[in-house]
């Protein structure tokens, strides 16, 4: 018998803004499927729509910034969300718009992934997105989730050598002096294993995984921050969730590793094991 449910069970709400990959790996199709596997209930404010597959980008279509807005009162004059992620945005006027509908909400734990390389960590945009993340991103992150390559462009600085974690620890602690409340700095390496710095403005925590030997990590990073989103909804405090998303990314890279789903790339899958 189908009984009528009371409001114990509702599943978090998250919302991603974020851009469409076609070929179903990245972007706010991981964010929801990410979701689903978490029992969240997942929204999406679509910035981009790419074609693309496991190999390459061939096209990127922009929502005009006017779109983007609508769809950013549609969801947030109703439902709301309780967590937000932001993805894929690559364009001045829609990180203008994006900051300004995030501030005139009040949304709460915001978490800025900044997507400004390709997956083989080639810088994509204009110098202008970078500062218009400093500006208009960074003061609003709860947390703000670079990787290597990310924090060399954000900073303007050199690339910095992923197993010089001192080093690393430095740059997250740059990004939190431009703005951001937290930062994960992701992909340091010391020996087999990949090192995620956290730094949380006082104190620089490393998180440790053995390193998986695959390509098939397209989609890691917009696993991660989502799955940082729903700790975050449940109530869990920033360090646990960071924890707690950096472990599930961590399986998720381990499910899909052997696979090839298309010539290329292959995404990462996250499914929730029982312990
Ligand atoms: O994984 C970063 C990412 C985010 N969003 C979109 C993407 C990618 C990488 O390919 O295509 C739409």
């Amino acid at each position: 018998m189908v009984t009528k449910q009371g409001f114990a069970d509702m599943p978090p709400k998250v919302l991603t803004i974020a851009g469409s990959d076609s070929g179903g790996a990245a972007g706010l199709q991981a964010d929801l499927r990410a979701w689903a596997m978490l029992g969240a209930y997942g929204m999406s404010v679509v910035t981009a729509v790419t074609a693309q597959n496991s190999v390459s980008v061939e096209r990127v279509q922009y929502m005009s910034p006017e779109f983007v807005a609508d769809q950013l009162d549609a969801v947030l004059s109703d439902y709301g969300a309780v967590a937000i992620k932001t993805g894929f945005i690559g364009q001045t006027d829609l990180i203008i718009t994006i900051s300004a509908k995030l501030q005139q909400y009040g949304c709460q734990n915001i978490v800025i992934d900044p997507v400004l390389v390709t997956h083989r960590g080639q810088p994509i945009f204009a110098e202008a997105v970078r500062i218009h993340y400093l500006r208009y991103l960074l003061p609003l992150a709860d947390l703000l989730t670079p990787n290597v390559m990310e924090t060399a462009v954000l900073l303007n600085s050199a690339i910095p050598d992923p197993s010089d974690l001192h080093r690393l620890a430095h740059l997250a602690a740059e990004l939190h002096r431009l703005g951001a409340k937290n930062v994960l700095l992701k992909g340091g390496r010391d020996g087999e294993d990949v090192v995620d710095i956290f730094y949380d403005g006082r104190t620089t925590h490393e998180l440790r995984s053995p390193y998986i030997e695959t390509d098939n990590t397209h989609g890691a990073g917009d696993t991660l921050s989502a799955a940082v989103c729903v700790a975050l909804a449940r109530g869990e405090r920033l360090n646990t969730a960071v924890y707690l998303a950096h472990q599930f990314t961590h399986q998720a890279i381990l499910n899909g590793a052997n696979w090839q789903l298309g010539a290329g790339h292959g995404p990462v899958f996250p499914v929730i094991r029982d312990a």
